[in-house]
């Protein structure tokens, strides 16, 4: 495989959402929890196939993380990951600090850069413009963050992220990737009660 070096939010592979959704949760064997945040990451997340162990987030920018962080430091022993778009994380950028600051050991952050505020009416967000979402995250203390050159080396950094999940020295990993417009290919049954009692009954939490 050949990865350009360096990789940069101007030269990734552009790619498609669902298809690396696809590719993720296949590569998941281990109970990992998956939060996907907004719209059309939950979208794909719930086309990939329904998990107890996944989180669609309905209504609200900017969660997926900061849900991700709270499951990832009550269950130390699974690994989280947390699906969210370029325009939800830069709503709510402060969250990447608190990741950095705790280094928290079982969490992946999957950033799907599209550069607009699909869902909305493709409205563009800051990343057209230049901002580079692994820069901020590398700069918040998330040294474990990459662009994603294409589809295999996605994969590589998603197995390498499981693989030292929680380990001695390990820390949060933060995989971008650029994606293409094409809209999410299902939408998620709206039912948030349903939603968070198959979670919390897929991560074997307390359901009160
Ligand atoms: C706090 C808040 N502000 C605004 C909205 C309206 N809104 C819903 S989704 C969305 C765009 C999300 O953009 P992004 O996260 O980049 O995902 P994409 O639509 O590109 O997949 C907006 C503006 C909202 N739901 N919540």
């Amino acid at each position: 495989m050949t990865r350009p070096d360096p990789v940069r939010h101007d030269n990734a592979k552009v790619m498609n959402r669902f298809e690396l959704t696809k590719r993720l949760v296949g590569r998941l064997k281990h109970g990992e929890a998956v939060i996907g945040g907004i719209g059309n990451t939950n979208f794909d997340l719930w086309a990939s196939g329904q998990r107890e162990q996944n989180f669609y987030m309905l209504g609200s920018m900017g969660l997926a993380i900061p849900i991700a962080l709270g499951v990832a430091i009550a269950q130390p022993r699974r690994h989280v990951v947390a699906l969210e778009g370029d325009g939800s994380l830069l709503m709510q950028l402060g969250c990447l600090t608190t990741v950095g600051m705790l280094g928290t050991r079982n969490l992946t952050i999957v950033v799907m850069d599209n550069h607009i505020y699909q869902i909305t009416g493709a409205q563009p967000t800051a990343t057209a413009a230049g901002t580079d979402i692994v820069a901020i995250a590398q700069a918040a203390g998330i040294a474990r963050s990459a662009w994603a050159a294409d589809e295999a080396d996605f994969e590589r950094l998603v197995d390498q992220a499981l693989a030292q999940s929680g380990s001695e020295g390990g820390g949060p990993t933060l995989i971008a990737v650029r994606i293409d417009d094409k809209p999410a290919v299902a939408t998620t049954e709206r039912d948030p009660v349903k939603i968070r009692q198959t979670f919390m009954r897929g991560i074997a939490a307390q359901s009160g």
